[in-house]
C-alpha cells in the first residue's frame, strides 16, 4: 500500500514493513496519531522515544511520549505508559506542558538527555531531562526562552564544551555552547532556509559523530501555493570546529512519496526527531513520523550519504 513512487527514492529506501508504528498498534485505544520519534541503541536493542497524541487526555496529559524497544528494528514492544509525561516546570502557571512531543535523545557518557518542547503562551520553550533506563526521566532544567524548537545536543564536549544545534521557532539552525547543559552561548547562526524544499524552514536532529565530521540530518520545509511539504536531508559539521559547514547537500533524502507519509493527520509530512548511524555496518537507519500519524523507517549508506554531503549534490 505503500510508495507508488519508490522510482524516486534517493539515498534513503524505504522498509518494506513500513508503517512499523500506528495508533492501533498502542494496546487500550488511547492513541489517537504516533508522531516523531528519537532514537537510541541501548542495550543492544532500538529503543524509540515515540510522541502519540491522546483520543482526549491520558495522564493529564494531550500528547505523551512512550518508549518503544525492538531487536530487529522492525517488530517492537511498546509501553502503554509513557516515559515523558507533564512536568510543572513552571509552577504556579497552569497547563504549561500538555503538549509532550518532538523529543530529541543523545547519549552522553552513561545517560540518556532528552531534550522536547514545552508549551508556554509566549510559544515553545526547550526542557531538559534525563534518564539511564527508560524506565523513569528526571526533569533537569528548562534551558531557552521561547520561540525555540528542540535543541539537540551534541554527544560529547568539544572543546571541553557541550554544544547543542537548535532552531528558533522562525527556522534556521544555530549552534551554542555550555559548561554544563543548562547554560547556554557563544550562540551562531549555521544554516538558514534556502531553495524550494527547505525555503521556508530548517531544523536538525542530533549530531552524529563520524570519521568524515558531524552528520546532522535536518528536515526542510517548503510552502507552496497549496500547502508545506516537509523533507529530510543532511549537512556534515568540522568534527573540531561544527560551526563550519564542510558538506551540505542541495537535494533531499526523504520526501513524501508513500501513500502514508502524503496522506494522514498532516498531510506530506516526513519528520525525523534523529537517526542511527553505524560506520562498520555502512548503514543509516532513520526512523521517522509520516503526515504525523505513523513511525516509518528508511535506511541507506552511511558513506554514500557523507559523500553526498561532501559533493553537495
Ligand atoms: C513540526 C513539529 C513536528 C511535526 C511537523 C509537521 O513543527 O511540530 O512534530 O511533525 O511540524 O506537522
Amino acid at each position: 500500500m505503500i510508495n507508488d513512487r519508490k522510482y524516486n527514492e534517493y539515498i534513503l529506501h524505504r522498509s518494506e514493513h513500513n508503517p512499523l508504528l500506528s495508533p492501533s498498534d498502542f494496546p487500550g485505544g488511547f492513541a489517537d496519531s504516533v508522531m516523531n520519534c528519537g532514537q537510541v541503541i541501548h542495550e543492544g536493542k532500538i529503543v524509540l522515544l515515540v510522541a502519540v497524541v491522546y483520543r482526549g487526555r491520558y495522564n493529564g496529559a494531550e500528547a505523551g511520549i512512550h518508549v518503544a524497544t525492538s531487536e530487529d528494528g522492525v517488530h517492537f514492544t511498546i509501553n502503554p505508559e509513557p516515559l515523558c509525561k507533564p512536568v510543572d516546570w513552571a509552577p504556579g502557571w497552569k497547563e504549561m506542558d500538555r503538549w509532550v512531543i518532538d523529543p530529541r535523545v543523545t547519549k552522553i557518557e552513561d545517560t540518556y538527555y532528552i531534550v522536547r518542547p514545552g508549551q508556554c503562551p509566549s510559544g515553545p520553550v526547550a526542557l531538559l531531562e534525563k534518564t539511564k533506563d527508560f524506565k523513569s526521566v528526571e526533569y533537569i532544567d528548562c534551558i531557552s526562552l521561547p520561540s525555540n524548537r528542540v535543541p539537540c545536543l551534541f554527544p560529547e564536549k568539544v572543546n571541553g564544551r557541550y554544544a547543542r544545534l537548535d532552531r528558533p521557532n522562525a527556522g534556521g539552525i544555530w549552534i551554542s555552547y555550555s559548561p554544563d547543559l543548562v547554560h547556554w552561548g557563544s550562540f551562531k547562526p549555521l544554516l538558514m532556509p534556502w531553495g524550494a524544499f527547505f525555503g521556508l524552514k530548517v531544523g536538525p536532529t542530533p549530531p552524529i559523530k563520524t570519521k568524515d565530521g558531524w552528520l546532522v540530518i535536518f528536515h526542510g520545509v517548503w510552502r507552496n501555493c497549496a500547502n508545506e511539504r516537509y523533507s529530510l536531508s543532511a549537512m556534515l559539521l568540522d568534527l573540531e570546529d561544527p560551526s563550519k559547514i564542510i558538506g551540505k547537500m542541495e537535494s533531499w533524502i526523504l520526501t513524501p512519496q508513500a501513500d502514508c507519509e502524503r496522506l494522514g493527520n498532516v498531510n506530506n509530512v516526513v519528520f525525523a526527531c534523529g537517526a542511527l548511524a553505524d560506520e562498520e555496518k555502512d548503514e543509516i537507519r532513520v526512523y521517522y513520523g509520516a503526515a504525523d500519524e505513523h513511525v516509518c523507517l528508511a535506511t541507506g549508506s552511511l558513506s554514500e550519504l557523507i559523500d553526498a554531503c561532501k559533493k553537495g549534490i
